[in-house]
């Protein structure tokens, strides 16, 4: 193995966490480069069920981890994490997992944002998950952030909050007509988590090419998906991040001769949580079974998730923003039940065949799919270990993946747990 970005192809919970954990036993050090605890990476190891939001799914394979730059981190929902596995008897020490300094932190007025502008908007909002993850990034943007470096300083964090706070707090009260925060009362809350975090922050950089130039392999973890990325996905329904795989050098300090793969990771069908168009989306009894069948919920939020078919469309996107070298198909036993399935290969749009992206979403939200179907394999394969072992079926619809999209499949999920996977040579 080499240094490999894994990145979601559709719109996030693509399975991203089983298949980091699965390859991070090969792995030395796993990359957490975008997002925060908007994340939820499920990962089941010997039946039980882990979900991590902010430390990277190397953790359990005991492989160090490395929170990059370009993450937003809320250090309560870290400690909470940390003090998790510890729990589980999983050490997750400095010498374990690393903090970038330049990492920025979600404070609590980013929170109270987050909440104030969705209920503002009403029947227009996004979705967010509310841990406050746009308006970390959005101070970042315009460089009234504070970030790690500040935050384990006592004298920067302080002079940080006395120019923040009371902008933050007439925008909270006077536009949002939400609560205020206290500064004195966040200054005692995060230097207790600034004197808990102080060991594991430094240079990830640094760090990250020390081990490189000592061989190691590195595996970067995206979060999220391709179509939440804040320029690429459907705008505004997007995340605050760039997810795509370009990111994964920006977000954590290392250039793009070190990348040596991209691997995309492909739920069988699609689905999405949070508002925003989704053109293959499924509204009738097929949907409701593939989304009680798939446990479709979120893991942050625990909301239903959308679903519907396959979009090659979509995919076909994934693949060239990302530099897709090779696909993973997750939850192909979700689809075991059924007589047929579709895929969809392009859409109409005002009486023409398109197979790109418009990035006008009220043409996006008029795109008709334009679906062929396959006949379903109606087997549960949730106990099948070889890719010849697969129904024919079922193997024709991966074999049809890979001619629509034009990249090899090199894993096949069919079940949550670690071990229920095929690797293909
Ligand atoms: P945010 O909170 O600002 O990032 O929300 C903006 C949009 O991005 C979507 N988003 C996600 N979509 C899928 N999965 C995500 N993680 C959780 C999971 C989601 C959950 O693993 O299931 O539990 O709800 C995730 N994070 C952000 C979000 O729905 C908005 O559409
Ligand atoms: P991520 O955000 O991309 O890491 O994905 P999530 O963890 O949010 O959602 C994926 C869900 O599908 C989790 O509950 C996983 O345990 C589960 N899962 C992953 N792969 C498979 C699979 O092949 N089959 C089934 N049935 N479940 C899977
Ligand atoms: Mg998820």
């Amino acid at each position: 193995m080499a240094n490999i970005a894994i990145v979601g192809t559709q719109w996030g919970d693509e399975g991203k966490g089983k298949i980091v954990d699965l390859l991070a036993a090969e792995a030395d050090v796993v990359v957490r480069f975008q997002g925060g605890n908007n994340a939820g990476h499920t990962m089941v190891v010997n039946g039980e069920q882990f979900i991590s939001h902010l430390i990277p799914s190397g953790i359990l394979q005991k492989k160090v981890c490395v929170i990059g730059n370009g993450v937003v981190v809320d250090p309560e929902v870290l400690i909470g994490e940390i003090d998790y596995l510890e729990s589980k008897g999983i050490a997750v020490g400095p010498d374990m997992l690393m903090i970038s300094d330049r990492a920025h932190v979600i404070m609590p007025y980013h929170k109270l944002v987050d909440h104030g502008r969705e209920k503002m908007k009403g029947d227009k909002k996004i979705g967010t998950t509310g841990r406050g993850i746009g308006p970390s990034y959005e101070d970042k943007a315009t460089r009234r952030g504070v970030r790690f470096v500040d935050l384990v300083d006592p004298q920067s964090f302080r002079e940080r909050l006395e120019a923040i706070v009371p902008d933050k707090n007439f925008y909270l009260e006077k536009f949002l007509n939400t609560e205020t925060v206290d500064l004195e009362a966040i200054e005692a809350q995060y230097t207790q988590f600034a004197e808990r975090l102080r060991p594991y922050v430094c240079n990830v950089s640094i760090a990250l090419q020390k081990a490189i130039q000592s061989g190691r392999q590195i595996l970067f973890e995206g979060a999220q998906g391709t179509h939440l990325d804040i320029d690429h996905g459907t705008y505004p329904f997007v995340t605050s991040s760039n997810t795509v795989s370009g990111n994964a050098c920006a977000g954590s300090g290392v250039g793009p001769k070190d990348i040596n793969g991209v691997v995309g990771i492909v739920k069988a069908y699609t689905t999405r949580v949070g508002a925003g168009p989704f053109p293959s989306e499924l509204f009738d009894e097929i949907g409701d079974q593939i989304q009680k069948t798939g446990a479709e919920f979120g893991a942050t939020t625990g909301r239903r998730r959308r679903c519907g078919w396959l979009d090659t469309v979509i995919l076909n996107n994934a693949v060239r923003l990302n530099g897709l070298t090779g696909l993973a198909i997750t939850k192909l036993d979700v689809l075991g039940e059924l007589d047929e399935l579709k895929i969809c290969t392009a859409y109409e749009l005002s009486g023409q065949q398109i197979e790109e992206v418009p990035a006008n979403l009220n043409q996006l939200a008029e795109c008709k799919p334009i679906y062929e179907t396959l006949p379903g394999w109606r087997q549960d394969i949730r106990g099948i270990r070889k890719y010849e072992d697969l129904p024919d079926l079922a193997r024709s619809y991966l074999a049809r993946i890979e001619v629509l999209t034009n990249v090899p499949i090199q894993i096949v999920s069919v079940g949550p747990g670690r071990e229920e996977t095929i690797v293909l040579n």
